[in-house]
Order: structure tokens, then sequence, then C-alpha cells
């Protein structure tokens, strides 16, 4: 990736605001918080934002079944997405609504721009309408035969047998998904957004090389089919903005979403007053970034309709598009009747949330491939290399150096050598961090904590301890290998923001990058607790349990 500017803006997709944020969200605000500390840590300035995607067909008809107003309903969830995400120390500066102000005045002015600029057409389309719910059908809300394969059951806009993608008014024998009746065909006005007029500086963009290599062979493929207009308009009954001077007309809600992005920012700034909006949004911005990360299937709205948007408004495009892979959960999608639809919520009340972060870290890289989750191989995991390995390096020293030092560091550093390649380290675990290569991350410091383990396996600190006239030594060898565990927690700060926090409190610093090239000597530390508590296994079968309990 190419370099990254001083000032960065960074955002996940917005979580729908119909259910519970689960471990297939969380990987993606993972992956994103990791990155945003990192950087953090590395002195850029970073505004690290989200939101609830709270509009369209899906939501209004929850609301409608729980017999509350959606707003309720999109209130009520945004307030537990919110606890979720900060339960796994998900650091957002902002965490906002598509259904807010900010949004709704954006997504009006985007709109009226991109009109008067010339982008937006309407014109009349044929739409399948359920007249029993009085509703233009979405097509997620109609399924009949597949047109090209003849499979039955199929979504009105792809055919999952055979792949084909259609308009939901060539499915054969159509029926509402609502009412189960057959949809008749009525005319109605939509607007259009001309993304093929965008075509050629959206080419143009994506052969910059900016994209990973996966991200940009995706986009080409859609450009070889050829880009058509894009329709953002919805009928009434919906539940979301008005399209200005227009009744009954909604804007759809991949339209208000990815504006939200720019209203969150707003929201931002009007609360925090020193932030440059500007700088942020337009086109050459001033030595700022703007990343998103989001999954592989929404792909298609951030490299196509999103920049041609921004583009459409004379406003700058995004520096990239940080794409992932989809998680599995023991080799399958998740799945609420095979019991592995585990909510976040769920997941904390058996698991500490680093737990599931170093999981994720240790598996992750930049390409757009999936990740699987088995939670029997998390729990090995933990215990082998976060408490075997690297909690284990501070607790073979601390008591020795609490016990027979009055808890204060040796004031020389025994190994200058070793110590010197532990901090060698330091450039390519940050190159590592900063592509997204968090598998490398975790592949090196687990290659340095094994290192540290070697030393104090080879010094034996507790043959010393029982020797006469070896103090200074002792003291020297605890206090080298409280200093390798000390290099490495820095690595793993951005990883693991828990077992940190209770580092720098039994260090009795904070852990910053730049610092560890200074070892601490004369230092006083504080007594050693237990800083990581060992997995069991019934901690994961609860979580399993209850998954699958919950559809029963
Ligand atoms: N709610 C959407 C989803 O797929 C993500 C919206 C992201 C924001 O979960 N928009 N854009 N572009
Ligand atoms: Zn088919």
């Amino acid at each position: 990736m190419s370099k990254i500017a001083q000032k960065l803006l960074v955002t996940c997709a917005l979580p729908y605001a119909n259910g519970a944020i689960h471990l297939g969200h969380l990987l993606e605000h993972i992956q994103a918080d990791i990155w945003v500390r990192y950087h953090r840590m590395r002195g850029k300035e970073v505004y690290f934002i989200c939101a609830d995607d709270a509009h369209g067909t899906p939501i209004m008809l929850k609301a409608q079944q729980l017999k509350i107003k959606p707003e309720v309903m999109i209130n009520k969830i945004k307030k537990e997405h919110e606890k979720d995400l900060a339960d796994f120390f998900i650091s957002y500066d902002n965490y906002h609504s598509t259904h807010s102000i900010e949004n709704r005045k954006f997504s009006e002015k985007i709109f009226l721009i991109l009109k008067k600029n010339g982008y937006i057409k309407s014109k009349i389309i044929a739409q399948p309408y359920d007249p029993i719910q009085g509703l233009f059908l979405p097509d997620r809300f109609i399924k009949g035969t597949c047109p090209k394969c003849s499979a039955t059951h199929q979504y009105g806009d792809n055919c999952e047998l055979c792949g084909a993608t259609y308009n939901s008014t060539k499915l054969i024998n159509p029926y509402s998904t609502i009412s189960g009746i057959t949809p008749e065909i009525r005319n109605t006005k939509h607007f259009f957004f001309d993304l093929p007029a965008f075509s050629h500086i959206l080419e143009n963009w994506i052969k910059s090389e900016t994209l990973h290599k996966h991200v940009r062979n995706k986009t080409q493929e859609w450009f070889k089919c050829g880009l058509e207009p894009w329709d953002i308009t919805r009928d009434a009954p919906y539940f979301g903005f008005q399209i200005p001077n227009e009744t009954k007309k909604y804007f759809y809600v991949w339209l208000d979403a990815p504006i939200c992005y720019i209203s969150t920012f707003k929201n931002l700034c009007n609360k925090k007053r020193n932030i440059d909006f500007n700088s942020y949004w337009e086109k050459n911005g001033n030595n700022t970034d703007l990343y998103h990360f989001i999954g592989k299937d929404i792909i298609y709205f951030h490299t196509l309709f999103w920049p041609a948007i921004l583009e459409g408004i004379n406003y700058r495009k995004p520096t990239n598009i940080l794409v992932h892979g989809y998680l599995t959960i023991n080799g399958t999608k998740m799945s609420k009747s095979r019991g592995t639809f585990i909510t976040a919520r769920s997941y904390l009340e058996h698991l500490d949330p680093d737990c599931l972060r170093y999981y994720y870290a240790a598996k992750l890289s930049s390409g757009i491939n999936d990740i699987d989750l088995n939670l029997i191989d998390l729990v090995r995991n933990i215990n082998s290399y976060i408490v075997n390995k690297v909690v284990n390096i501070a607790a073979r020293n601390a008591g020795f150096i609490t016990k027979r030092f009055h808890g204060k560091l040796s004031p020389r550093l025994a190994e200058p050598g070793i110590y010197a390649r532990f901090i060698s380290a330091e450039k390519k675990i940050g190159q590592a961090f900063s592509d997204r290569e968090y598998n490398k991350v975790i592949h090196e410091i687990m290659l340095l904590a094994d290192l540290a383990n070697q030393y104090t396996d080879n010094q034996a600190p507790w043959i010393l301890a029982k020797k006469e006239n070896k103090e200074e030594n002792l003291h020297d060898i605890c206090s080298m290998g409280i200093n390798l565990f000390r290099v490495l927690m820095t690595y793993l700060k951005p990883v693991l923001p828990g077992l940190s926090s209770r580092t720098e409190k039994f260090l009795n610093i904070s852990l910053h990058w730049e610092d560890i090239k200074n070892p601490l000597l004369n230092h006083k530390i504080t007594p050693f607790k237990k800083l990581f508590q060992r997995l069991e296994i019934h901690q994961v079968t609860a979580i399993l349990e209850k998954s699958s309990n919950k559809i029963n």
C-alpha cells in the first residue's frame, strides 16, 4: 500500500439496525480497530467512525412485526450495538445513525447537487407490487423460478443455484414472500444515478494500483459487463428519507448509507470543534486519507457507486477500500440452525474479548480469503500462545523482582544483543500492521516470545535463586525477562487492549511504541498478579450450547 497520510478518517460498514452484532461483524470491526490503534500509537491523527444503517424495507417490516415504531426499534438496537462494540474495545470516535438530522441534510444536498450536475435521470419503470401489503416489493421479498436454470424459490435479484442475476420482473411464477400472492406489475417513476457517466474516471481510479489486486480484479470484471444507471428510489411505504420535491418517493437505503460516512464525521466535528471537516472531503485533501473497511459482499457499492457519487459532487474519492473475506464457523457459514450464529453478547458472557481479537489477528491478512473460527482451536491457541508463551515470560520473572529486589528492576541490561534483536523487529512488525498482514505480526511476535522463553530457560533464575552470592546475576536475568516482555506487549498493544492495560499497571508505565528503544532500568514495577486467565473448553461449549438453544 502506498504511503499513509498523517491524518486518517477510517470507517467500517454500517451494521443494519434490525439485529444483534455477531462474530461476523466483529471480524471487520476488530480488523479495523487494530489498524486504527496501531496508527494512533505511531502518532497519526485518526478519526474512526461508524453508524447504524437504520433504513430500508426489512427494518420497516421488522418494526411492524414487533408492533413498535421503527424509530423506537432503531434507537434500542443502536444502544445495544454501541455497547457490544465498546465491550470488544472497538475504539470509535463517533457512532451515529443513518436516521439522523445530519444524514438527512447531506442526502438531500447531495441528491440535489447530483441532479443539478445532470447525473440524475427519472424514468417510469414496471415494478412488482403486492396489493395485499400495498407495497412495491424489493428483490429480497420476491421469489420465483430462475429464468435461466429453472431452479424454484430463487430471490428476485439473483439465483443461488446458477448465479445468474436478473431483474425481478423476469422471474417465472413469482410470489411475494410477505403475503404469498403473485405480484402485480405496476408502473412507477424512479430516479436513477448515471453511473455510466463515471466509467472513465472510475476505470482510471481502479487501475491506479491503490486497490488490493483481489479487489481490483473483481471490480474490473464488472467493467467488462458495462455499468448501468443505478435505481436510487423506493416507493412508499418505506422507512427512510423522502426525496425532495417528490411525494411518496424515498431514497434507497444504499444511497444514504455511504453518505452517512460524511454525516457521522460531520456530527463528530460538531461535537469536537477543532477538526477541519473540509480537509477530509475536499479534492486534493491536505495530507488526509480516507479508508473504508468492508466485507467482500459490498465491494460494488464502495468501488463503483460511492466513488462515483463523490466525484459527482466534486468531493475526494476514498484513498483505499480495505476488504476482508467472510467469517465461517467450523468451516461453514454462520447458521442459526447449526447453532453457530454467535452474537457478540453471548460470546462476552463466557470469554474475554481479547481472545477473539487475538484469534482473528493471527488469521487475518490483507487478502479477501475467508477466515474460519473454530472455538476449540481458539482455546488451544490462547492457552499456548498468550498464556504459556507471552504472559509466562512475566510470570517466570516477576516474583523474584518483587520478593528479592523490592519490586525494582536492575540498573543494568544483561543482554543488550538480545534486546537489540527485539527492537530491530519493530520495522517488520510495524510494516505488517500497516499492510494489514496481522498473521505476520503475530508470527514475528511469537518467534520473539520463543527467544525470550529460551533465554529464561537457559538462565534458569529459579536455580540461581537458591544459590548464594548470585543476587546481582538473578536481578539482571529477571529484569532482562521483564524488559523482553515489555517489548512484546508493546507490539501486541493494538491487538490486545485488555491485556495491555493490565500490563501497564503491572509495569507501572504506558506502553508506547517509540519508548521501547530505552529499556526499563532501575524502574519500580508492581507485584505480579495473574494477567490472563487460562481458558477451559467448557467456556466455549457453553457459548455453542446457548447459540443452539436460542432457536429451539
Ligand atoms: N448495512 C450495510 C451492510 O451490508 C453496509 C452499509 C455500508 C455503508 O451491512 N455504505 N455504503 N456504501
Ligand atoms: Zn438459476
